[in-house]
């Protein structure tokens, strides 16, 4: 019972900062984008290719989450876009960002530097969907690579995914991959879910991506 206790104490004690970080997103009006999805499904890559196509349109930032290294802070460096790196090994290890973490990295950034923030979370299907930001929106992403069964196997991300990005298509020709079966897992979890099948190898797509950012930033907030 009190170990209960503790996780829903946690839990407000996080919703309650998330509730600030929007606060601080809407005073400062950034549109803050939270990808989410296992290590290595390509959220690094996708942000570099995302990054290059929108920073002449928007001035981005990025805050990447890791449990070490800030590897994937050094790739989106030669951007030249403002970039906050949070390590959570130095807390316990954490396998996801809490809403006080980016509170944290907010002070990173100079007032009126960016207008589009993306949150990189560690890499992980499990813990980041348990932790409220506070962003306006969560996108998940599922590489081909990984499999059909995962919707249902790690339904919450799923859930709270405002899009799902269905990563590395050019793998297809090299998988036994069944693209009728993942959608239908992805519609037991969550029916509308919107999916784009992207590859940052090809580029294929992105335009579609692109589109849906600039859609979500005119419409606001959700
Ligand atoms: N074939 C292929 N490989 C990709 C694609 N996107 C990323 N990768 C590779 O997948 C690996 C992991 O990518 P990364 O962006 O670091 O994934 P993250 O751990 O989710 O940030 C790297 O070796 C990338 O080059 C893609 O669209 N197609
Ligand atoms: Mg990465």
């Amino acid at each position: 019972m009190a170990e209960i206790k503790v996780i829903q104490s946690i839990m407000k004690e996080n919703d309650r900062v998330a509730e600030e970080n929007r606060q601080w997103f809407d005073k400062n009006r950034v549109f803050t984008i939270n990808l989410m999805s296992s290590p290595g499904s390509g959220k690094t890559t996708i942000l570099e290719k995302t990054v290059a196509r929108l920073k002449d349109r928007f001035k981005i930032g990025v805050i990447e989450g890791d449990i070490y290294t800030s590897a994937d802070a050094d790739r989106l460096r030669p951007l030249g876009i403002p970039l906050v790196q949070i390590n959570t090994g130095p807390f316990g290890g954490d396998c996801h960002l809490s809403a006080a973490m980016i509170r944290a990295a907010l002070d990173g950034f100079n007032p009126g530097e960016i207008e589009l923030l993306f949150i990189e979370n560690v890499g992980n299907l499990v813990c980041p969907a348990e932790f409220e930001l506070g962003v306006e929106r969560d996108v998940a992403i599922l590489s081909i690579a990984e499999g059909e069964d995962k919707p249902l196997k790690y339904p919450l991300l799923f859930r709270r995914a405002h899009l799902l990005l269905l990563s590395k298509m050019d793998l297809l020709p090299h998988l036994q991959y069944d693209r009728k079966l993942v959608e239908e897992n992805v519609r037991k979890i969550n029916p509308k879910l919107p999916i784009i099948p992207v590859s940052a190898k090809t580029g294929e797509g992105f335009d579609s991506w692109i589109e849906w950012i600039v859609a979500q930033m005119k419409n606001g907030k959700k």
